[in-house]
Order: C-alpha cells, then structure tokens, then sequence
C-alpha cells in the first residue's frame, strides 16, 4: 500500500494512523506546489482531485479523503481502540468528530494557506476558527481525547490540523487544554515516527 503525501499536510493524520496501527505504508512524496511526484509524474495520474492524501492498494484501486483514509488504515488494521466496531454508538461519535475536522477544521484553515487571500478574509477565518478551538477547549475539559479517554483516529486528524495554528499565526493561547492536547498527542511515539519520517522533527541526538 502507497500513501501519496506531503510533509505536514492533512496526509499526516493517515501517516499516524498507519504508525499507530503498525501498518506499513511506502510513502510517496508529493510537491504540492508543483503537484507532481519526485519521479515527475503529475499527481493527477495518481488521484484526479490533485490532492494528497490518497492511498493506493495493491489491487490498483485509489482511495481519497482523509477523514475516510484514516478509517480505512484502522479497519483494516482490526484497531477497534482506533476506530470502535462498526454500528457502535462510539463509532459514530469517532465519525461525528472526523466529520466536524473535515469540515469545520480543516477547510476552515483553507484560506490561510493561500497568499492572496485578502487580510479581511483571513481575519474572519482566524475568528471562525477560534470560535470552533473554544469547542474543543470545553470538549477536552470532559475528556482526554475527542471521543473519549482513548486516542481515536479522530485524534490524529485533529492533531494534524490544528498544529497548523502553529505555522498560520492562528492564536492556540486561549485554548490552554487544546493546547495540552496537542503537546500530549505530539509526545506518543507512532507520532514523533511520522513526523520524523516526514522531515518535520530530528531525533534526539
Ligand atoms: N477533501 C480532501 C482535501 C484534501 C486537501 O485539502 N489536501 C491538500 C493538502 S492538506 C492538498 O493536497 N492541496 C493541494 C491543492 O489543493 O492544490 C480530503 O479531505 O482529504
């Protein structure tokens, strides 16, 4: 299996999930700038949305979307302290928290990665996205993590997001327990393997 990615970018919370589970993956590098592949290849022969992550099975088949990649690596995986039992209660709160990332999170941070985009629209999109961490906040106030007392792929999707904040001059300082969260989850040891693996940490000399 192939995961099609870019260093920090939302292909992480798959990378994560891959290491968490003790899946091997062969990691494929992406220029997002350029979307191609170091071989040159255009990252459109790959996944037609031109996007990471995407991953390719050995059957040939390309499967896309991170909230549903992540899934994926953990089913079959048979991770149930990932991804809980299909039908459960747990897993559809796992789902609920993957869906409020995706949409919420994730492309709500879209505009602050373009340069172009005019100050007001970045402000108004720092002002939503501080509105959705104050959610957060009060939700890691009950829990260790966002489904429960356990780390879920939600987690690492969520990770992979809002450490953004981090590079998008997004203010983390109200959100003392989101913060937290994010130095707890940035400490477990598949983590620091993919972002050392991604070139975004140096191990310990
Ligand atoms: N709907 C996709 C969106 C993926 C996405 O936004 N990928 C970004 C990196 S985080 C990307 O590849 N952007 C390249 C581009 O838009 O040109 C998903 O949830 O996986």
């Amino acid at each position: 299996m192939k995961l099609y990615y870019a260093p920090g970018a939302c292909s992480l919370a798959v990378h994560i999930v891959a290491r968490e589970a003790g899946t091997p993956v062969d990691l494929v590098k992406v220029d997002l700038k350029a979307h191609k592949l170091e071989n040159g290849a255009d990252l459109a022969s790959v996944n037609p949305k031109n996007a990471v992550p995407a991953i390719a099975l050995d059957n040939g088949e390309v499967l896309t979307e991170a909230a549903v990649l992540v899934q994926w690596v953990a089913e079959q995986a048979g991770k149930s302290d990932l991804l809980p039992a299909a039908g459960t209660m747990a897993r559809f709160r796992v789902q609920e928290w993957l869906n409020f990332v995706a949409t919420e999170l994730h492309k709500g941070f879209s505009p602050l990665w373009h340069p172009e985009t005019e100050e007001g629209t970045k402000r108004a999109a720092r002002e939503k996205l501080a509105s959705r961490f104050a959610q957060l906040d009060e939700r890691l106030g009950r829990s260790a993590y966002l489904a429960g007392e356990h780390f879920t792929v939600a987690d690492a999707y969520a990770f992979t997001i809002v450490n953004w904040s981090h590079f998008l001059n997004v203010d983390l300082k109200p959100f003392p327990r989101l913060s937290a969260y994010l130095d707890r989850i940035a400490a477990r040891p598949a983590v620091r393997e993919a972002l050392m693996a991604e070139g975004l940490l140096k191990k310990a000399a």
